[in-house]
């Protein structure tokens, strides 16, 4: 209840702010794309992570228009590199299925787009393997009417869930990103590399785009660029940050 009543506050009272999270062109270290992840600035209790009040946010429905103003501020900073010369940057948004409840969620995205005049391709939404797999025919024709808009759609998290490669082909899925579990353990645990690497092969003879998430060191970029992982997105290059320090550290971007 306390996360409740002060959530409710916290979005009116401009207590939420978008981080960012670079994403890098793993063959010539470009960034190529942001991740928008919701940080909650609590007046006495400091930053809050979405894993404490994005739960509470879906039980209450406050997820949809939270999601909605994520939406916007995303449009915004990537028309804001855009202006300061950093050419197409797309940036990326989490979409949870509560989401999908919404009759208006995909009115609203198009509004949104056309408000701040962003090509619908630099807006990406990452949904969750559960929203393609479990999700209603209503939920998979909103999915396909978001495609439609020209937005850019990735599977994130992929590999935690039951999907396999075959499943992509259903859905009109751009990128998936590879789980950062698999990641993590690189290069000493055999499984996950032989994993990643597979992964790598099957999505690209698909003509998807590979994001891998969760890069802390040299050894998993290594092991990354060498499959030809497309994308890459982790610690070693950044931690989330605010489009202010985002804005600051640009120069550090070939
Ligand atoms: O930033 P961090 O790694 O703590 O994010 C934790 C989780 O919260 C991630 O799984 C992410 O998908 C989710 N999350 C972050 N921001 C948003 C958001 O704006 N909307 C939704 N639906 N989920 C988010
Ligand atoms: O579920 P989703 O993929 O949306 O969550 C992204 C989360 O991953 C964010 O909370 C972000 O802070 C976290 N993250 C991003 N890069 C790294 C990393 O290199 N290592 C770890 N441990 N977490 C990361
Ligand atoms: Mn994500
Ligand atoms: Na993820």
């Amino acid at each position: 209840l306390f996360v409740e009543n002060n959530l409710r506050r916290a979005l009116t009272q401009n207590e939420l702010e978008v981080y960012y999270q670079p994403k890098l062109c793993l063959k010539t270290g470009q960034l190529t794309g942001l991740e928008a992840l919701l940080r909650w600035l609590h007046p006495e209790k400091g930053m809050i992570n979405p894993d404490q009040f994005i739960s509470v946010a879906e039980e209450t429905g406050l997820i949809i228009p939270i999601g909605k103003w994520v939406a916007r501020q995303a449009c915004r900073v990537s028309q804001e590199l855009a202006a300061l010369g950093m050419g197409e940057v797309q940036v990326a948004i989490n979409l949870s299925p509560k989401q999908f409840t919404d009759p208006d969620l995909v009115g609203s995205i198009a509004a949104i787009l056309d408000e701040e005049q962003l090509p619908p391709h630099l807006l990406e939404l990452e949904l969750t393997e559960s929203l393609l797999l479990e999700g209603t025919d209503d939920t998979r024709q909103q999915v396909a009417r978001l495609k439609a808009l020209g937005l850019t759609l990735a599977m994130d998290d992929f590999g935690t869930g039951y999907s396999s490669l075959s499943y992509l082909k259903k859905f009109p899925i751009d990128v998936i990103k590879i789980d950062r579990s698999f990641i993590k353990d690189i290069p000493e645990n055999q499984d996950d590399m032989e994993i990643t690497s597979a992964v790598i092969a099957m999505a690209h003879n698909l003509k998807l785009k590979v994001v891998a998430e969760g890069i802390e060191t040299a050894a998993q970029l290594a092991f990354l660029r060498r499959h030809k992982c497309d994308v890459g997105q982790g610690y070693l290059f950044d931690r989330p940050i605010s489009s202010r320090e985002l804005i600051e550290r640009l120069r550090r971007y070939p």
